[in-house]
Formats: C-alpha cells, structure tokens, sequence
C-alpha cells in the first residue's frame, strides 16, 4: 500500500505532524495528509508559472530548458504517478502531481509545439538503445516520460550522490524502455513462474499441516532472480552469495538452486537434512541454505544461499561478511540480499549493515537488495509498519538507488534486475529493487488473513494467479501454445511425484567437510583429535614483536609512544631470551603475527582497535607532522605468508560481529578476532551470538573459529564497563555436566578468562591450529593490560608449549596437607589474590587455583590435578569459589556444580555432597556499583573472607 506523503514540510506542517492534527488516521488504516502538499502545490505552481512565463515566441534555448525542467520532474516525482500494486488497491491519481505537468513549464500551450520536434540530444533518451533518437515533440516525450516513470516502475534515484550515477540510471530507464523480451525470454519467464505455482499447490496436497511461505501471490520473484544471476554470470562473477528470509525460499531452493525436491520431501516428513556420520540438531525447513553451480549458456557462477534464522535480516551482515572473505582469497564475488517489505522498514540491522557498505575494511563492491513486498507484514499493514512511502527507503542513507516494480509486469521485472546488477557492477554500491506484489494466502498457508485485511483479501480471492494470466497472454499473443503449457505442467507434477516417492531411501548427501573444510572435523569425532602445539620458535616471534613496532626512518612518532610503547617492547626484547618477559600486547601481537606467518589470514575488527580502547595496541603509527600512518604488521613481517586485516569498525555490534563470523565460515583459516570496546557491548549483537556463533554447528553444520574479545573486569569503572556477561556465554555453553567422559567433546563454543600474555597467546592460536573450528570467547583484561606481574616468560610461548587451562599452585606446597583452604577462581582476582596471600603470609594455609578456561569444563584437568592429591586430606579441606562478580553473575552458578562433581568424584566416587563455598558480591540488579567507595570496600571485604580460615 502506498501512501501519499508530502515531500518536505511547511513550518506549520511541522507543527501540525508533530501534534497530531496534520495526520489523519482513517478507518481504513491509511495515513493522510491533509494540507502540508497542496501548500507545496501551489508555491511550486506560482514559482513555476513566475520562472516560465507564457509566451509563443521562445528562444530554442528558453525550449529547451523548459523540457529539460519537465525531465528532471518526472526523473524525480514521477515514481508518485507510477503504478505499482498489482492489487490495484493503491493506485495513485493520474495528473494529480503538479509537477508532472507539461503545462507548469508552458510546454502545453505553446501549439506550434504539438508538431515540431525539439532537440532532445542530452536531455531525455527516447528510441532504440543503439540509434537513440535525436529530436521528438513534446507530446512523445511527454508520453515517453510518463511510460517510464508513471509506468509500472517507481523509481527513486534523484537522492543519488553523484549526476553521474543519476544520468546513468535516467538513461538506463529511459532507453531499456524500448527493449522488449524475445520469446524465448518471455517462456523462460512463464515456465518458471508455472511451476513455481505447481510447486506450491503439490505442497498444499501433500502436505496440507506444513507452513512453507509459498511465492503465490509475487511468482516473479523466481524470474527475477534468474535474470540477476545470469547478469551477474555474465559479467564473470565467480559466486553469489545469497541472503534471504522464509517467502519463497523453498521454490526458489528446488526452481533454481538444485537442491534436489527430494531432499526437501525427505526434510518435511520429518528426518535430518544430514548424513548420519556428522552430529547435527538440524532446523526448520525454511532456514535450508545450499551450494550449488549454476550454468547459463556455459557463464558459471557459484551460488551460495546461506542458512539463516528466523530472526529477520540478521543474515544480511552476515553473508556481507562472507563475501569479503571470498574476495580476500581471490574469488570475484557479488552478495544479493533478500527481504520482507515490514522487515527491511522495521529491523535495525539493516540501517547498520548499510553503514558497512562503503568501509574500505567491509565493503564487498555493492550488494544488490530485493525487497519481496507483498504489502503486509504477518497481520500488518504498512501503514502500521513503517514512516516511509517506500519500504526500501531506509536505502537513501546511503544514496542508494530504490526502483519499485509491479511483480506483474514481467518485462519492468527484468528491467530493473538486469539494472540493478549492471549498476552494482559499475558504481560498486548496493541498489534496492522492490518487488511489489501480494500474499495469496495467510501469513503461512494454515492462517486466515481474512481477520484482519478482510478488503485486500476480497480482492486476492476473487483474483486469478499471475502464472495463469501471463501463460494466458503468451498464448493469446501467440508465444506458446495450450498444449505446450500442458506439457510443462505435466512434467512438472511427474518430476514431483517421482520426487516424492523417492525419499523412501533417500540418503542426505555429504555436502559438509568438502573443498577448503576437507581438512576439518566435527569436534565429536574424538579418535582424530589431537592437543595443538601452539608454541612456536623464540627468536622468531622476537623478531616478529620487534617488527610489529618498526617505524620507518625519520618517522615523526609521538614522543610518548616512542619511549613507552616502542622503547619499552624493543627493551624487553633485547634482553637474553631466558629474560625477556612478555606482555599482554605483545603476546597478541606475537600470535597473529606467527599466524600470519603460517599463511592463516588474519581479521582484527572492532571499533578503535588500532589503538586499542586502552591505549595498548598501537598496531598503527601516525607521524605528528604529516600524519601519515604505518601499520608494521600490516606492511608484512618480512617472509610471512599471510593476509592481514585491520578493520578498524563502525559503531556498530550487531553488523559487525555477523561480518565476521561470516568471514570465518566461509573458510577454515580465516581468522577473525572481534574486539567489544568492553565486555558489555556484545549485547548489542546478541542476535548474532544466540542464533550463529553458539548454535551455527548444531543447526547448519557450519564451523566457525570467530573469536570474541570481551574486556571485562571490576576496577571501579561502574555498572556497564566492569562486566562482559561471562554468565551468560556460560549459560549458552553446552559443555555437559552429566559426562562421564574425561575430556568434553561436543561443546559449541570456547570460553577463556586468562590470566597470562602466554596463555592468551596459545588460545589465540589454537583457534587456528586445531583439527576442528569452534567459537571462542576471551574475557579480556583492562588494568592487566598494564600490570607489571602480568608477563610471561618467553620460554612459556616456546616450541613445545600449549595452552594451559587449569593454572595450579600446588607444587608450591611441599606439604599439602598444610592448606586449609583452596581457592578457585578465574580471571585478574587472581592477584589480587595472590598480592593479599603474600601480604598475610598465608601460603602454606592457602592454595590458588585459577581456571583459564571455563568451557568445555576443563574436568580433565582438575582430575589430572587432584588425582596427586591425599583423599583423605581432600575431605577436610574447605573448597571455594571466589569471584568479582555479584552472586548472580559471574561464573558462580556454572562453576558450582561442576567443581562439585570433580571433587566428589575424586573423594567419594560419586557426585554426594554439595562443597563449594560461595566468595563475591552479593547478588544485585548492575553488574556493578558506581560509586567508588563502595567498589573498595567490596573488594576488602572479598579478601577478609577469603583468607579467614
Ligand atoms: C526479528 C523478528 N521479529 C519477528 C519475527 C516474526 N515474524 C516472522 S515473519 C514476520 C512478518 C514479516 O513480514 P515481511 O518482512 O513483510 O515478510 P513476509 O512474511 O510478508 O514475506 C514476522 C513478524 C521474526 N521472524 N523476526
């Protein structure tokens, strides 16, 4: 439904708009306003008539300016006379646009007009694309105009930045006007859209229960994706990845994108889309992706439809993401996405997806957007749904091109898809094509839309299907035949049947593991799995660290960085190698540069993370006179093999974690670190968290290495800024606590709180180094960062080392028996800890475990730890869990019991008795007081408790 929105506003519309009298809300739902547009009307009617004043004897200049004035009125308004809906429920006035009228310019009453052509040369393109026409009346081009912007095509494109792009698509639209459909295009078009319609109707009989959001109603849609990615095979892309919502998914997987009919049947009756040997919960039918070659006239292209969740338009950054990755390993590849006309108006993430388009560190060169509009939302009507004319409007913050087309006109179809790739192709910038059409049926096919749209639904009941009218026009115009439609019908309902009877015995292929993943394994597949080495030789990461702050000479660096971040890494450096004590920074920046070493490409990305949010990073240099920069790392460490990619982001979340786990499923050495500017601000891409990283592989089989870097930590730095959430990342792990099995083997993401520059440097790399992909979380550290008991000793990153996930202090005790207490604990309160033992001189009483990572359980090596221990002694000590976060944060509720288990299993064979003592804040709303006072005096009364004994 379109309505009819004044264009700017009067101060007094303004007024009116925003108390309410300038807006009326009829009882059939539709905005109106009343008087802000024909206020408009008149000023532009005097100010016209004051600019063209009447007369019969004009200056050919004068002419031509005037037609000029005409032309660029309808480039910009004539998409208000255009007719869009092909329910013919909104269907605007002709002639009520005033600034469509020949007659404003004087261009009506002049008569001599009516038969003597004007030059037309470099105003308006009227004729064969090939031999353009170079002088026509007025009235032809009058007609001329209103065909191609009153027409079947509402085009929006005078908000483009550039005359360029404008002049580009005025003479796109206005010469393709002469270009017809052969007919073989024409039954290319009609054949798809029949069995499209077929498709539907057998899935209605044979599976009458089933919710498959069928294309009845915007069967075009089918076409139109034929024609973009012929263009787009034809102008050598190599792949397309293709983002898009339930609507018509299922006809477009079998209609264009192979993916065999049977395999759906098999999916619908209920059994897993995977083979038998991958470990796999599976998803709805409606979320099904596929990978599969398509072929015109021998142009490939490699079509990527990517699973994705019912949470609409949370795929978009994500299949912008994975696109970027295809381009950084060579491939020319192009990104369509598809959307709900409520949904593209309505979802945020596709204002900050837009933002991500033109980021030298995210763009993919233009993602084509097609909005499937069928003018209602579930039960809503747009009117409800959003505060724009068009549903694609949120694309002018980008200056990007909107052409609404009436999905019953198959040629305006084709049009505007072959546009829309060919100006992707040209100007690489995204381009949104609506495809206006309507919803034949409910929401899904068992719902009544009748309760709530009964007039829109009047009319869809008593109008015939698009595939039956244009098959009937082809005949009529004598294109096809009665008989060859029968044809393609009856092939259509054999192949379907044959399909259906096929899932007796239908095995799902392996389509997993394949191609860049053959070397990949599913965690579970435990017999192949192996501890990655992720050491790697000293003098080389050296001499990496060394390079990462390597300034060009006579480089003016900023004095403080030179003495404390340069000087002081390059002093560390110099000592002997048994010496040398490393850093946090600098243990980052070893482990992606030995990454980059090893070939892997590597992804940093988040906002401010050349810097670093505090101020440890400096991966980049800025001379203080010229401002030119250097990024040592990214210049490339001399002989590394890698690819590097600082993507300093928007500020954004949401957009930006979906590129980049994008980036990471695309291929197993992509490795894409995604830097919060603290912990807490990953909640902003929740979404992408709940249905992608944490449960990515359960639903699609789909690995990523993505890894999150949270700050987190309790300085003082108030309620938002202390906490990254660790509770609950917990609470999306699935690491089981009812195993018996030593070492947890399907557990979906990787949770860390290191304590070490060596440790974060091993869970760094063995993201990459390992036999499989899983996504890891590292709650990172803010004042650690700075701390000067926070190094590690080069030895501890050597050749040889690993990750250490339980980090014990019990060699320290020559006699165990003496300690009273254990403590366990995760994360910086460890010095703290640390600090106030040696304070109180409590060593021999007190013992310090610290847990690095927290999921998958490290059970294995606490059991490994303890297995040395004195049962007996076990029994009489007090076990404890002391943490920084408040009772109802932190990792308290997920520890507890697992450290219970471990214990008990050790002393009593079975999980009896409930052991762990409970240290920390007390439970509360804000993850954190703000009040400085209060802050000091929790962290004191934490460790009275933890050292009364
Ligand atoms: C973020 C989100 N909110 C709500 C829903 C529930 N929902 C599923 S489809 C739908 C209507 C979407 O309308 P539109 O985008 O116009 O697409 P259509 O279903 O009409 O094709 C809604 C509200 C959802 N899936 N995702």
């Amino acid at each position: 439904m379109y309505r009819h929105a004044a264009r700017s506003t009067t101060s007094k519309a303004v007024k009116q708009a925003t108390t309410g009298s300038g807006l009326k809300f009829s009882s059939s739902s539709t905005f109106q306003h009343s008087t802000s547009h024909q206020l408009l009307q008149q000023e532009f009617i005097a100010t016209a008539m004051r600019c063209y004043a009447s007369s019969s004897a004009v200056s050919k200049d004068e002419l031509l300016c005037r037609v000029h004035s005409m032309v660029r009125a309808y480039r910009n308004y004539g998409h208000l006379e255009a007719n869009i809906d092909p329910l013919g429920l909104n269907v605007p006035k002709k002639g009520t646009t005033i600034e469509l009228n020949p007659g404003v310019y004087h261009l009506k009453d002049i008569e001599s007009l009516g038969t003597t052509p004007v030059d037309i040369d470099g105003i308006v393109h009227i004729g064969e694309k090939t031999i353009p026409k170079k002088q026509a009346t007025i009235p032809e081009i009058v007609d001329h105009l209103r065909d191609v912007y009153c027409g079947n095509i509402a085009a929006q494109f005078s908000h483009l930045e550039t005359t360029k792009e404008q002049m580009w698509l005025s003479k796109q639209l206005e010469s393709l006007q002469a270009d017809h459909m052969t007919n073989e295009e024409q039954k290319r078009a009609m054949s798809l859209m029949v069995e499209s319609e077929a498709f539907d109707h057998f899935m209605a009989k044979k599976f009458p229960s089933v919710k498959r959001y069928g294309l009845e109603g915007c069967e075009s849609m089918i076409y139109a994706m034929d024609v973009v990615f012929e263009e787009l095979a034809n102008s050598d892309i190599s792949d397309i990845i293709l983002g898009m919502p339930h609507r018509g998914r299922l006809n477009l997987l079998t209609g264009l994108l192979n993916f065999p009919t049977r395999a759906l049947f098999h999916k619908v009756k209920g059994y897993s889309e995977f083979p038998e040997e991958l470990v796999a919960t599976g998803d709805v039918l409606s979320h099904l992706g596929v990978s599969t070659e398509l072929d015109y006239h021998n142009k490939k292209v490699q079509l990527h439809l990517l699973n994705n969740p019912s949470h609409l338009e949370a795929i978009n950054p994500v299949a912008l993401g994975k696109t970027r990755a295809k381009q950084s390993h060579g491939s020319n590849a192009a990104c369509i996405l598809m959307h709900g006309d409520a949904s593209f108006a309505g979802q945020g993430i596709v204002a900050e997806t837009f933002t991500l388009s033109r980021l030298p560190l995210f763009r993919t060169g233009g993602t084509i957007h097609i909005i499937l509009n069928n003018q209602i939302g579930f039960t809503t009507s747009p009117t409800l749904s959003r505060s724009t004319r068009y549903s694609g409007d949120v694309g002018k913050m980008v200056g990007c091109p909107i052409l609404a087309v009436n999905a019953e006109d198959v040629e305006a179809v084709k049009k505007v898809m072959s546009i829309s790739a060919k100006y992707r192709n040209k100007f690489a910038k995204d381009i949104i094509v609506e495809l206006v059409g309507y919803r034949r049926h409910g929401h899904n096919e068992l719902d009544e839309p009748a309760f709530t749209q009964p007039k829109m639904y009047q009319v869809i009941r008593k109008k015939p299907t698009f595939p039956a009218t244009y098959t009937e026009d082809l005949i009529g115009k004598n294109i096809v035949t009665t008989e060859e439609v029968q044809q393609i019908k009856d092939k259509c309902n054999q192949y379907l049947d044959a399909e259906f009877k096929a899932v007796e015995g239908y095995k799902p292929e392996k389509r997993y593991f394949l191609g860049d993943w053959h070397n990949i394994i599913q965690a579970s597949d435990f017999s192949k799995l192996s501890l990655p080495m992720t050491g790697y030789n000293i003098d080389r990461l050296k001499e990496i660290a060394i390079f990462s702050v390597k300034i060009p000479e006579g480089f003016n660096v900023h004095k403080h960085l030179e003495k404390h971040h340069i000087g002081s890494r390059l002093q560390a450096l110099q000592k002997d190698n048994k010496d040398v004590n490393v850093d946090w920074a600098t243990a980052e920046v070893m482990a992606f540069g030995s990454l980059l070493d090893e070939g892997y490409t590597v992804r940093l990305s988040g906002q401010d993370v050349i810097r670093g949010t505090f101020n440890q990073r400096h991966l980049e240099f800025v001379d203080q006179e010229s401002e030119k920069r250097v990024l040592p790392l990214l210049d490339a460490i001399p002989g590394a093999r890698g690819r590097f990619e600082l993507a300093q982001s928007p500020l954004s979340e949401f957009a930006v974690m979906g590129f980049e786990y994008g980036y990471t499923i695309d291929n197993p050495n992509n490795f894409s670190v995604n830097e919060m500017q603290f912990g807490d601000f990953f909640n902003g891409a929740q979404i992408i968290i709940d249905t992608f990283i944490n449960s990515g592989e359960d639903k699609w089989c789909l690995c990523s290495g993505m890894t999150l870097l949270l700050p987190h930590g309790y300085d003082g730095a108030g309620p938002e800024h202390s906490s990254g959430r660790i509770e609950r990342f917990l609470q999306l792990c699935d690491s089981d606590i009812n195993t018996d099995e030593l070492v947890q083997k399907r557990v979906n993401m990787c949770v860390v709180n290191c304590t070490t520059p060596a440790n974060y440097f091993h869970v760094l790399r063995r993201q990459m180094k390992r036999k499989f992909r899983k996504p890891l979380v590292v709650f990172s550290p803010k004042t650690l960062l700075k701390k000067k008991e926070c190094v590690s000793n080069l030895s501890e990153f050597d050749e040889g080392t690993i990750f250490q996930r339980v980090l014990t202090d019990d060699y320290k005790h020559a006699n165990i028996t003496k300690v009273k207490k254990v403590l366990f604990c995760s994360g910086k309160i460890y010095y703290d800890l640390f600090e106030e033992r040696a304070k109180k001189n409590m060593e021999n009483e007190v013992m310090i475990i610290r847990l690095e990572q927290l999921s998958p359980f490290p059970f294995e090596q606490l059991y490994q730890v303890m297995d040395k221990w004195d049962k007996e002694w076990m029994k009489t000590v007090n076990w404890t869990w002391i943490q920084e976060e408040h009772e109802n944060m932190g990792a308290y509720t997920y520890v507890a019991p697992r450290l219970n288990k471990a214990i008990n299993t050790v002393v009593h064979g079975d999980n009896r008795y409930n052991l762990i003592k409970y240290i920390g804040r007390n439970a509360a709303s804000a993850p954190a007081t703000g009040l400085k006072y209060d802050h000091l005096k929790e962290i004191e009364s934490i460790m009275t408790a933890a050292f009364k004994l």
